[in-house]
């Protein structure tokens, strides 16, 4: 069988990185060709994605594997959640997208859920709300800028926004609008009712792709400049880059609907694959959305921010000069005892950027806990926080579905985190599989694959596991830990969603 090469293109907030996914018919062979950092900048008043330099690595990183491969046959962008970009009609941004971590929402948001109230648009649209969420996002925009009210043409979402520039062709894409607040929960095509009551235009999205379409080659201007002797074709394959990490996983159909997955990188998200929407109240209290995946079935799930945190540590500390390794902040963990403090990860507190040593403090003191005395009982309290965050989510969807969870499958950068897969066995007692660590890569690369008509759906299983080795940690022999994870319950309002 010829080779097929193809590109994922996988943004993530504190990286990108192109790599190509060689199959042979048997496997899927990954090589990463190119990674580059990828942070918002703060200009002024806004925090803004760097696109200008996106699209440059992008690129760049396109010589280099084109350089590397003999044939390049297609590429898909997969993006984090809710950013979009905002286009006249002659296709040009009308200013830089915002990072969904940018505040200008935090005054909206009373105005927006005065004229639908929270819980009537999880209804209606299956998104918990949330600060990040397009919706209010937009509705900010719009209250900011009312000249955008005319001017804006088009709204692209980061994944499709990033495939236009490649190829000058429009198309927003399923898996990424499910994480905006803009669909109908019955539909799952944007909500009328939405736009009416907000008065965004259904034309500003255009038509949704679902279950991927070619999107089109490479623009000629970019061909050229990269010296690119053949076509390559871009597809709008799964756009999200959860729902592309799901596609990744080795799971037989009957037991899809019986595990957990934790997705662990700059966000965590804990969820389990359901047939359609959950919209009940008890779902709503308990702070889950829904998301879909690419077969056009539902992911509910908890976003809760996640190694973000450990991120922000390592990025404060390297910028008072020295450079601390996540391997070795997992060693300083390792060497010291559990402290018995705990923080809630989806507080406020520790969604913003910058002091994050001091907000950990701050909370800890606010909480009327014991202070660590060195990095490493820092570092142990978040990773611990997290991993009975991870619980109580489990938890908590376990409840709502009336269902039990097996085990759970993890991936992501934070898989590498030994320490925090051990923790999340132990404190969770399921066995947990972890792989591969670029779900989301592989995930893009067969939804292209499907797209292309080289995969037909009951082979993929095997292609996968033929394709990367699966790592099983068992719950290790634990203390007894009820006293540990009321304490943690106690200190995290927002998680135990009971007590809100
Ligand atoms: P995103 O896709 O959101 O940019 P990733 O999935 O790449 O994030 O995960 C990044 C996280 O993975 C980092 O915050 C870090 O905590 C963790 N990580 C990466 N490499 C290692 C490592 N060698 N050891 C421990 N943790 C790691
Ligand atoms: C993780 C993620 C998550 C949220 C967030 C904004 O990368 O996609 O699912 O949507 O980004």
């Amino acid at each position: 069988m010829k080779l097929t090469n193809v590109i994922a293109v996988d943004l993530g907030a504190s990286s990108g990185r192109l790599i190509s996914g060689t199959y042979d018919g048997n496997k899927i062979t990954l090589k990463e060709q190119f990674r580059f950092s990828n942070l918002p900048v703060q200009v002024v008043n806004d925090l803004n994605w760097d696109y200008i330099k996106i699209l440059q690595e992008i690129k760049y990183g396109l010589s280099i594997a084109h350089q590397d491969l003999d044939s390049l046959d297609s590429l898909n962008v997969d993006t984090w959640g809710v950013d979009y970009g905002l286009l006249n009609a002659r296709g040009q941004l009308l200013m830089a997208p915002h990072s969904y971590r940018d505040d200008r929402v935090n005054q909206f948001e009373d105005q927006l859920y005065n004229i639908i109230s929270p819980f009537e648009l999880f209804k209606l649209t299956g998104n918990q709300p949330a600060k990040i969420n397009s919706i209010l996002q937009l509705y900010s925009d719009l209250q900011l800028n009312p000249f955008l009210k005319t001017e804006v043409a088009h709204v692209l979402f980061m994944p499709n926004l990033i495939s236009y520039f490649l190829t000058g062709q429009m198309r927003n894409e399923f898996t990424i609008s499910s994480t905006s607040g803009l669909l109908d929960t019955s539909s799952r095509d944007f909500s009328s009712t939405v736009f009416k009551q907000l008065g965004f235009k259904a034309a500003w999205f255009g038509k949704l792709s679902k279950g991927g379409a070619d999107l089109g080659p490479l623009s000629k201007s970019i061909q050229q400049e990269l010296h690119l002797d053949q076509q390559l074709k871009v597809i709008t394959g799964v756009g999200h880059d959860t729902a592309a990490a799901l596609l990744a996983l080795p799971i037989a159909p009957a037991d899809k609907e019986d595990v957990a997955f934790i997705s662990s990188g700059t966000w965590s998200i804990i969820g389990r694959q359901t047939p359609k929407p959950v919209v009940s109240q008890v779902a709503f209290d308990s702070g889950l959305t829904n998301e879909g995946c690419f077969d056009g079935s539902n992911r509910l799930l908890a976003n809760l921010t996640g190694l973000w945190i450990v991120q922000e540590l390592q990025r404060e500390w390297s910028y008072k000069g020295e450079v601390v390794e996540f391997g070795k902040m997992v060693e300083d963990a390792l060497s010291v005892q559990s402290i018995n403090s705990y923080i809630d990860p989806n507080n406020e507190l520790f969604t913003a950027p910058n002091q994050m040593e001091e907000r950990i403090k701050t909370y800890l003191k606010e909480t009327g806990q014991r202070l660590p005395e060195n990095r490493g009982e820092l570092i142990l309290l978040v990773l611990e926080s997290l991993a009975f965050s991870y619980k109580k989510i489990i938890e908590n969807l376990e409840a709502v579905t009336a269902k039990p969870i097996t085990k759970i499958h993890m991936f992501g950068g934070g898989i590498q985190n030994k320490l925090l897969v051990q923790l999340t066995a132990n404190f969770t007692q399921k066995e947990v599989i972890t792989g591969p660590v670029e779900a989301s890569v592989m995930g893009n690369i067969v939804s292209q694959l499907f797209v292309s008509g080289l995969f037909k759906g009951e082979e993929v299983n095997q292609i996968l596991e033929n394709s990367f080795a699966a790592q099983h940690t068992q719950p290790g022999v634990v203390e007894d830990l009820s006293e540990k994870y009321q304490q943690f319950l106690k200190h995290s309002a927002y998680i135990n969603y009971e007590g809100r």
